[in-house]
């Protein structure tokens, strides 16, 4: 559109829900404590895996400091926070039968907080941190997973539902598929990139799917909540105008967006066409034979199919693309889409590399997913950019500003359905891998005093006002 670089002053939809985000592991700390069982992420720190040898062991405290964190909350004035339950707090073995009070007694305590401030919680279920447990029974590979994931999800709906209606089943099905099961980087670490990643994916869908019907039969009458599944994706501009990197932009959105997203919000309840066609055709170049991507039955596809009350989007950034045939001799999913991806040079860097600042970008894929989803409820889920160490963080307000002006203009101008939107993140916390030194949050976090102290930065007054104001007027 024409109006990609103008500043769009306006205001939000009046119920507009505004927050921020956080994940377990990268808060609460409190890793062993009241019988918490161990996670595949507390494994994989202890074994060296993060950044300087850091550990989740801590993070923020916040299991401790829950009250402090909603005293923040309060103090920016959100109308929703959107936190996740660390699944072996509440099943230290990952079985109902290992259900652990104390685990249910703290997440009761932080609702309870939230809700006497008039904010509205919304729960991810799986932010990354299966219990190491069910890792060790085959984790997302194995097929029982999908009835594992389901009790666990009745749990969480059995004790917190009557409070709490919004639920996420999972964060960023792409990144606990590609960087746990594909190439390995992230826990459990490991390294299976043309076949076990695929199975990961295929038993999380299905076991969102399942999670999605258990709620809508078993409590959606008595509660009224809604339930909806957190997609990572970035814009994917194509590198140049030709039909060829046309092509391979679309078809990169579809292999990450689309590889989750197709099933429950496309329509067909099935893996993109375009996803479908690549893998099987490598495959059986490759010797295979049978796709290294898993079919679902019809009965699966059926449970798929609009297994969704509203998508959650993370976005953060873009990238650009082109058509790139790749060789047959390697299977993995990365191969398997024949695209090269790189940086604009014009985007602006941050000390994440994987994060370029892009604005336009946000409208875009949400244009995209109006167009290819059937016009979904939309919540931005996550969104925000780390910035150096100290209170002042022009970068973070230019961001946000930017980002969600753009947002607006999807709204006002594309009639895109955004609900809401919660900033990536409320305070600095462990940024798995990297450490504790990326920082994105709204608040400092000071990692060397014994109560973590938190000090809202520039960002967080900028952003504070804008939630007031619920939206940008010419000042
Ligand atoms: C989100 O992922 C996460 O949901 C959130 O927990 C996290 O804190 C936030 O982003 C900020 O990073 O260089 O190979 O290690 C965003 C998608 C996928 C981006 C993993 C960074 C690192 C890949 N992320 N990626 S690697």
């Amino acid at each position: 559109p024409s109006d990609r670089d103008e500043f769009y002053y306006g205001k939000f939809p009046d119920h507009f829900q505004w927050g921020v985000a956080t994940a377990a592991y990268q808060i609460e700390g409190a890793w062993n404590e009241d019988g918490k069982g161990p996670s595949i992420w507390d494994t994989f720190a202890h074994n060296g895996k993060l950044a300087n040898g850091q550990t989740g062991d801590v993070a923020c405290d916040s299991y401790h400091l829950y009250k402090v964190d909603v005293q923040m909350l309060g103090d920016l004035g959100v109308n929703i926070y959107r936190f996740s339950i660390a699944w072996s707090r509440v099943m230290p073995d990952g079985t109902v039968r290992s259900l652990n009070q104390k685990g249910v007694d703290y997440y009761n305590n932080l609702i309870d907080a939230l809700l006497a401030k008039n904010i509205t919680p919304m729960i991810t279920l799986y932010h990354w941190d299966l219990p190491q447990a069910l890792e060790d029974r085959g984790g997302w590979r194995s097929d029982s997973i999908v009835s594992w994931f389901e009790d666990y999800a009745r749990v969480c709906f059995e004790q917190f539902g009557d409070r709490v209606k919004h639920w996420i089943t999972f964060n960023e099905a792409f990144v606990i598929s590609w960087l746990g099961y594909g190439i390995g980087v992230f826990a459990p670490g490991v390294y299976d990139p043309g076949a076990g990643v695929y199975k990961a994916a295929h038993n999380i869908i299905r076991s969102h799917s399942r999670a999605y019907h258990m709620y809508k039969s078993n409590f959606k009458g008595k509660y009224g909540g809604s339930v909806g599944i957190t997609l990572d994706i970035e814009w994917k501009e194509p590198l140049t105008d030709s039909v060829d990197d046309s092509l391979a932009a679309d078809r990169a959105i579809q292999f990450k967006l689309g590889w989750f997203g197709n099933a429950i919000f496309g329509g067909s309840g099935d893996y993109p066409e375009v996803m479908k066609q690549y893998v099987a055709e490598k495959s059986r170049r490759q010797g295979f034979n049978s796709s290294r991507l898993p079919e679902f039955t019809q009965e699966e596809k059926s449970l798929n199919k609009g297994a969704y009350d509203f998508l959650g989007m993370n976005h953060y950034t873009s990238t650009l693309v082109s058509n790139q045939p790749r060789p047959d001799s390697q299977p993995s999913y990365e191969q398997d889409q024949d695209i090269n991806t790189m940086a604009d040079p014009c985007w602006p860097s941050t000390s994440a590399d994987w994060l370029k600042v892009n604005p336009w970008g946000i409208r875009y894929i949400l244009r995209w997913a109006k167009q290819h989803f059937n016009n979904p409820p939309i919540y931005i889920t996550e969104s925000g950019r780390p910035s150096v160490e100290g209170l002042d963080d022009p970068d973070r307000i230019y961001y946000y500003k930017y980002y969600i002006n753009e947002m607006l203009k999807a709204i006002r101008l594309d009639n895109v359905d955004v609900r809401g939107y919660t900033a990536w993140s409320l305070m600095d916390n462990l940024e798995w891998t990297s450490g504790y030194s990326p920082r994105f949050g709204l608040y400092h976090v000071d990692f060397t005093s014994p109560n973590r102290t938190r000090i809202p930065r520039k960002s967080a007054l900028f952003f504070s006002q804008l939630i007031r104001e619920n939206g940008f007027t010419r000042s």
